[in-house]
C-alpha cells in the first residue's frame, strides 16, 4: 500500500467520517491514514516504524515477524492516578474511581490536543472487539498518532475493514482519541466518558493506557454498558477443560494484573492427567451474557495476548513461548547481542551480555533487572497451540464456573467453593491481592481488588456489586463460584503449592464439582475438597502436609481479614448492597 491508498475513508459511515473530520480539525495532523488491516499495510507501517526508530527488527531467523519497542522509562505501566471516569455526577463514578466532570475534562484535553498532531500522521484504526458476526461484539475506532499503537492494535484486536463491515451505517461505536503529546507524566490523562461511549487518552504510549480497545473500552466503558444492557464485562481469562471422556467445561477466572491469568489460561496438564486437555478462549477479558439456553455465555473480545514477559519460560508456560515465537511485538524486554529477546526467568542461565530495557549494556553483575518487571509481549492468539476451537464462535462458550483469585502469601487457602451466587459475589467483592508491576506504584502491598476490577470498573463499585447480584435472576443456570490462591507461602517464605501445570489438580476438582462428580466438605469459608477427592497422584517431591497447610483456615488470620474489609465497606457504604454486609455477618458467625 502506498500511503495514498489509506488517505481516503474506507467506510461510508457518515458518523465516523464526521467525527474524524472534527478530530482532524482539532489535532491538525499533516496526514490522515485510514487503516484497513491488510498485510500490505502492516508491511508498510512496520517499515515506517523501523525507519522512525519506534521498532527494532529482531533476529528474523529466531523470531520471524517479531519486533522490539523500547518505551520511555516514565511510561512502563498503567497509571491509575491519571485514569478518570467522567460521568455527569461524581456519585456515578463512585469512591474507587478518579472523577472529573465531562465538561471540565473535555476543556482540559481540548487544550492539550489542539494542534497536537502537527507534523505527525493521524491513523484511523477501526477495530472489532469480539468475533465477527457475534451479537456480543462491539466496534471501536481509535484515532492515534502512534504507529506502535496501530501495529499493536492490529495484534490485539480484529483491526481494519472487518470492523467497518460489522458497523455498517450504525452510529453506535466507541470513539477513542489517543495523542502521545510528549509522553510526559505531567500531561497524562486516560479519560473515559461512559455516557458518550468515548475515550480520550493523552501523554502515554503504554498498553493499558493507549491500546484503547483493551482496558478502556473492553472493561471501563464495557462494564458501564454491561450494567445498562444486562451483561457482564470482566477482567477474566476464559478456558476450556476437557476430560478424557470428552466432557468439556468452560470456566472464567478473575485475577488481578500480573497474577497469572495468561499462564492459567494456557495450562498444560501434568503427565498424570493423560487425556485431559486445557484450551484457551481468552487470557484477560471476558464479556458474558445470558444465552437462550439459560446459561451464561462468554466471548473473548480480544484477538491477541498482552502478556507479562518476566517469569515466562519453556517450564512455566510453553504455550506462551510458542505463541510469541513469531509475529510478536516485544516491549521493554532485554536484547541479546544477536537480537534475540531475554528476560528474568526466561532461561536458567543468564546471558553474559545484554542490552537492557533502557538501552544500556548489561552484565550479570549489573544491579538492575535487564528486562523491566512489566515488560510485555503482544502476540496474536492464533499462534497459541492451545487456542480453543470456540475462540471465534459468535455465540461464545457456556460458563460453568467463575474463579476469583489473588496473590496472597497468607490467609487465603488454595481453593474453596462459594455456597451460592450471593456468597460468591461477596467472595469476589472482598478479593485482595498484593500489587504487581502492572501498575505504577509500590509492589507487594495487599490491597482490596474486588473481582480484579478495582482499576477497571467504569462506574460506581457499589452499583457494580448490585449489578452482579441482579444478574442472578437473569441466568437460570448459574455458574458455580470458586476462590483460589496459588501464592500462599510457608514460614520460610517458600510457596506451599507448586502452581503452573499442577494447578490442573485444582481445575479438575472445580470442573468435577460443576458436574456433580467431586466431593467437598463444608468449611467456614465455603466448600473445600476432601483429602481423597484431591488428585495428588504423580506429584514429584510433594509432601501431602503441604496441601493441608495450603488449605488451612487460620481463625486468627481470618479475624484480621474480615476486620480489614472495613475499609472497602466504609468507602462504599452508601451504595453497598445489604446482601454483602449480611454475608460478612454470616462468615463471622461461621468462623
Ligand atoms: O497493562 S495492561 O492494562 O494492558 C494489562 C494489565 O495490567 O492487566
Ligand atoms: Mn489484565
Amino acid at each position: 500500500m502506498d500511503a495514498k491508498t489509506g488517505s481516503k475513508p474506507n467506510t461510508t459511515n457518515s458518523a465516523v467520517i464526521r467525527w474524524v473530520k472534527d478530530v482532524a480539525a482539532l489535532c491538525q495532523p499533516d496526514e490522515i491514514v485510514w487503516c484497513n488491516g491488510s498485510e500490505k499495510e502492516k508491511k508498510l507501517f512496520t517499515e515506517q516504524a523501523i525507519a522512525a526508530g519506534v521498532l527494532i527488527e529482531l533476529n528474523q531467523k529466531k523470531l520471524p515477524g517479531c519486533y522490539y519497542h523500547r518505551s520511555k522509562p516514565n511510561d512502563v505501566a498503567r497509571t491509575e492516578q491519571a485514569t478518570f471516569i467522567c460521568t455527569e455526577t461524581a456519585h456515578e463514578a463512585g469512591a474507587t474511581n478518579n472523577w472529573m466532570s465531562p465538561r471540565e475534562m473535555h476543556n482540559k484535553l481540548r487544550g492539550f490536543c489542539t494542534g497536537a498532531m502537527r507534523g505527525r500522521t493521524m491513523y484511523i484504526v477501526p477495530y472489532l472487539m469480539g468475533p465477527a458476526g457475534s451479537p456480543m461484539s462491539k466496534v471501536g475506532v481509535e484515532i492515534t498518532d502512534s504507529i506502535y499503537v496501530v501495529l499493536s492494535m492490529r495484534i490485539m484486536t480484529r483491526m481494519g475493514q472487518v470492523a467497518f463491515d460489522h458497523l455498517g451505517n450504525n452510529e453506535d461505536f466507541n470513539r477513542g482519541l489517543h495523542c502521545m503529546l510528549d509522553v510526559d507524566p505531567e500531561r497524562r490523562y486516560i479519560a473515559h466518558f461512559p455516557q458518550e461511549n468515548a475515550i480520550i487518552s493523552v501523554g502515554s504510549n503504554y498498553g493499558g493506557n493507549a491500546l484503547l480497545g483493551k482496558k478502556c473500552l473492553a472493561l471501563r466503558i464495557g462494564s458501564y454498558l454491561a450494567q445498562r444492557e444486562c451483561w457482564l464485562a470482566e477482567h477474566m481469562l476464559i478456558l476450556g477443560v476437557e476430560s478424557p471422556t470428552g466432557e468439556k467445561t468452560f470456566v472464567t477466572g478473575a485475577f488481578p494484573s500480573g497474577c497469572g491469568k495468561t499462564n492459567f489460561s494456557m495450562l498444560i496438564p501434568p503427565p498424570h492427567f493423560a487425556g485431559w486437555k486445557v484450551t484457551t478462549v481468552g487470557d484477560d477479558i471476558a464479556w458474558m451474557k445470558p444465552g437462550s439456553d439459560g446459561r451464561l455465555h462468554a466471548i473473548n473480545p480480544e484477538a491477541g495476548y498482552f502478556g507479562v514477559a518476566p517469569g515466562t519460560s519453556e517450564q512455566t508456560n510453553p504455550n506462551a513461548m510458542a505463541t510469541m515465537s513469531c509475529d510478536t511485538i516485544y516491549t521493554n524486554v532485554a536484547l541479546t547481542p544477536d537480537l534475540d529477546v531475554w528476560w528474568e526467568g526466561k532461561t536458567e542461565s543468564t546471558p553474559k551480555e545484554l542490552i537492557d530495557w533502557k538501552g544500556q549494556r548489561w552484565t550479570p553483575d549489573s544491579k538492575e533487572k535487564a528486562a523491566h518487571a512489566n515488560s510485555r509481549f503482544a502476540a496474536p492468539m492464533k499462534n497459541n497451540p492451545a487456542l480453543a476451537r470456540e475462540a471465534d464462535d459468535p455465540q461464545g462458550v457456556p460458563i460453568s464456573a467463575i474463579i476469583f483469585g489473588g496473590r496472597r502469601a497468607t490467609t487465603m487457602p488454595l481453593v474453596y467453593q462459594a455456597f451460592n451466587w450471593i456468597h460468591g459475589v461477596y467472595v469476589g467483592a472482598t478479593m485482595t491481592s498484593e500489587t504487581t508491576a502492572a501498575a505504577t506504584g509500590a509492589v507487594g502491598q495487599v490491597r482490596r481488588d474486588p473481582m480484579a476490577m478495582l482499576p477497571f470498573c467504569g462506574y460506581n463499585m457499589g452499583h457494580y456489586f448490585q449489578h452482579w447480584l441482579r444478574m442472578r435472576s437473569h441466568i437460570p443456570i448459574l455458574p458455580r463460584i470458586f476462590h483460589v490462591n496459588w501464592f500462599r507461602k510457608d514460614e520460610s517464605g517458600k510457596y506451599l503449592w507448586p502452581g503452573y501445570g499442577e494447578n490442573m489438580r485444582v481445575l479438575k476438582w472445580i470442573a468435577e464439582r460443576c458436574r456433580g462428580h467431586a466431593q467437598a466438605w463444608e468449611a467456614p469459608l465455603g466448600w473445600v475438597p476432601s483429602a481423597d477427592d484431591f488428585d495428588l497422584d504423580g506429584m514429584k517431591n510433594f509432601d501431602r502436609t503441604r496441601l493441608a497447610k495450603a488449605q488451612a483456615i487460620d481463625t486468627e488470620e481470618w479475624r484480621r481479614e474480615v476486620l480489614s474489609q472495613d475499609g472497602l465497606f466504609l468507602k462504599l457504604y452508601a451504595d453497598l448492597p445489604k446482601e454483602l454486609t449480611f454475608q460478612r455477618e454470616l462468615l463471622v458467625s461461621r468462623l
